[in-house]
């Protein structure tokens, strides 16, 4: 009971490596993504901990270190670690939390799969989650916790310790009430996320069906609703809103609705794309690949990032415009998901025969259209690829911000280069001068790409200008500020903004 902010994320803040028998923690690999912005604020807050899980075979093992202390880069920190069985995180993560939430956060309800839900092992898990976050809180610290596979956590938190501030942070988008509605614990889920001081969103529009989910289920009367900051809303984009709902009254609390986008470590990225290493290996990239003009993809293999749509859009553009064969190529860089996750399976299938078939009727001894690359890049590699690039091309079906299209933008030092990016994506709101896309019409795709290729610089230039600046205005440190403000109002001011 000793820290003032306890992180509760499921993945463990470090890589474990075992040096001469001797188990060694050390600061995880990646140097981007969600686990760093998140370790950074060790740096801010003095007594922090982080509650991960650890696969065990037995949970009850006594010689098992449940609270290791950890010292790397980003400070000094306490990590509660939960020895969850492999049964345990086959059914809480891979099958709840894959199969049956993620389709519906995401819209798909196609893909989703109630049978195999086991919601007592997913419950048990969330509660012994919220029994480490207790047991780590110092009186009144704040517990923040981390997207829907611990949604009730908050709940059974609030039973074990009414004193601690609770703010709950989706990565994901959060759907509207006739989506959310599919899941039969939609009840007491959405009466967990009433138990935090604030439920924390990328954007306006999220928040907006979190309340209609709300409304669906419970009379809360009066929501509040502000107007949106204008950078926050690209004009006539799928996902802008115009106003936003700032709380949520309810008998016991008010329950503070946050917004605010996850940004990358723009300064980070820019470090790593002045090294001499990056310029060489973007100079050897360039060499490489000659006059081909270079159009990049990346993400993780998920039906949500649209692979599969986006492949077929390369392939009509070959069809369509025979000028560019020969000349324009696509990387698709497409991380496979832990190889417990049969359900991505068919979609590595389905992307490995596209390429395949692109490849076999454009390609030739010495070229080949699609380079399908199924592994994690390193990430220096990444950001030579993106300072190389012409265009990135971004088109989840449905995304809840997408980084990767801020971590593009974040490395192209010489200002050029082109994001095409779906609307579909959080990131849309804030990035309106992309050449934003719907990826569920083929005439969208067409119309983009072939903008992207055909723009002049000048435009090129003035885009990536605009781009450049709002990745700079709302990067990790904004992100950092307006969350610790959000979980500990009193020492960081107020943060309240005048109703409409
Ligand atoms: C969730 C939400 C939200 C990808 N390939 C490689 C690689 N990556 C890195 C990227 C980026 C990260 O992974 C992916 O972040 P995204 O935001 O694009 O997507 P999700 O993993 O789905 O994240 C998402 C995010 O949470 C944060 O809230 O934006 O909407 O779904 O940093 O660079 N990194 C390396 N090699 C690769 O091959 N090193």
């Amino acid at each position: 009971m000793s820290s003032d902010l306890v992180i509760v994320y499921h993945r463990q803040p470090y890589d474990e490596v075992e040096v001469d028998g001797k188990v060694e923690y050390r600061a995880n690999k990646s140097p981007n993504g969600i686990v760093p912005t998140l370790k950074s604020f060790f740096g801010k807050v003095e007594n922090a901990a982080w509650v991960a899980w650890k696969e065990a075979e037995d949970s009850s093992d006594p010689g098992f270190d449940r609270v290791i202390r950890i010292e790397d880069s980003f400070g000094k920190y306490t990590v509660y670690r939960l020895p969850l069985t492999p049964d345990q995180v086959k059914s809480f993560y891979h099958v709840t939390s894959k199969e049956a939430f993620w389709p519906i956060l995401h819209g798909f309800k196609e893909k989703y799969n109630y049978d195999p839900v086991d919601w007592p092992t997913f419950k048990e898990v969330n509660w012994a989650f919220a029994e480490a976050a207790a047991a780590e809180a110092a009186p009144g610290a704040s517990v923040w916790v981390h997207d829907y596979n611990l949604w009730l956590v908050p709940g059974y938190l609030r039973q074990m310790r009414p004193d601690v501030r609770i703010s709950f942070y989706h990565h994901t988008p959060f759907p509207a009430a006739d989506m959310f509605n599919v899941l039969p614990w939609r009840g007491e889920i959405i009466e967990s996320l009433l138990a935090c001081d604030v439920v924390g969103f990328h954007i306006p529009r999220y928040a907006s069906n979190f309340v209609s989910c709300v409304r669906s289920l419970r009379d809360v009367g009066n929501v509040p609703r502000i107007k949106v900051d204008p950078d926050l809303m690209s004009e006539g984009s799928a996902l802008s809103d115009r106003t936003v709902p700032t709380s949520i009254y309810t008998e016991e609390r008010e329950v503070q609705l946050g917004v605010t986008p996850v940004g990358v470590d723009v300064d980070y990225i820019r470090e790593l794309a002045n090294t001499e290493k990056t310029d060489k290996l973007a100079e050897k990239f360039r060499s490489e690949i000659g006059d081909t003009r270079v159009l990049l993809s990346v993400g993780r293999t998920d039906y949500t990032k649209g692979g599969a749509d986006q492949l077929i859009a390369f392939e009509r553009l070959l069809e369509r415009r025979p000028d560019l064969r020969g000349v324009v190529r696509l990387l698709h860089v497409s991380v496979p998901a832990n190889r417990n996750m049969t359900v991505y399976e068919p979609i590595q299938k389905e992307l490995e025969e596209i390429a395949g078939r692109i490849n076999g009727r454009f390609g030739s001894f010495t070229f080949q259209p699609v380079a399908l690359i199924s592994r994690a890049v390193p990430f220096e590699e990444l950001v030579a690829w993106y300072q190389v690039a012409d265009v990135a091309w971004i088109t989840p079906l449905a995304d809840g911000m997408n980084l990767v299209c801020k971590e593009y933008v974040a490395a192209r030092k010489d200002g050029d280069g082109v994001l095409v990016l779906s609307e579909f994506a959080g990131a849309a709101v804030e990035l309106g001068a992309a050449v934003l896309t719907n990826p569920f019409s083929t005439r969208a795709m067409d119309f983009a790409i072939d903008l992207a290729l055909d723009m002049p610089e000048e435009e090129r230039r003035a885009r990536m200008k605009l781009l450049q600046a709002s990745v700079e205005k709302r990067d990790t440190r904004h992100w950092a500020e307006d969350q610790l403000a959000l979980l500990s109002p009193e020492d960081f001011g107020d943060t309240s903004t005048p109703e409409v």
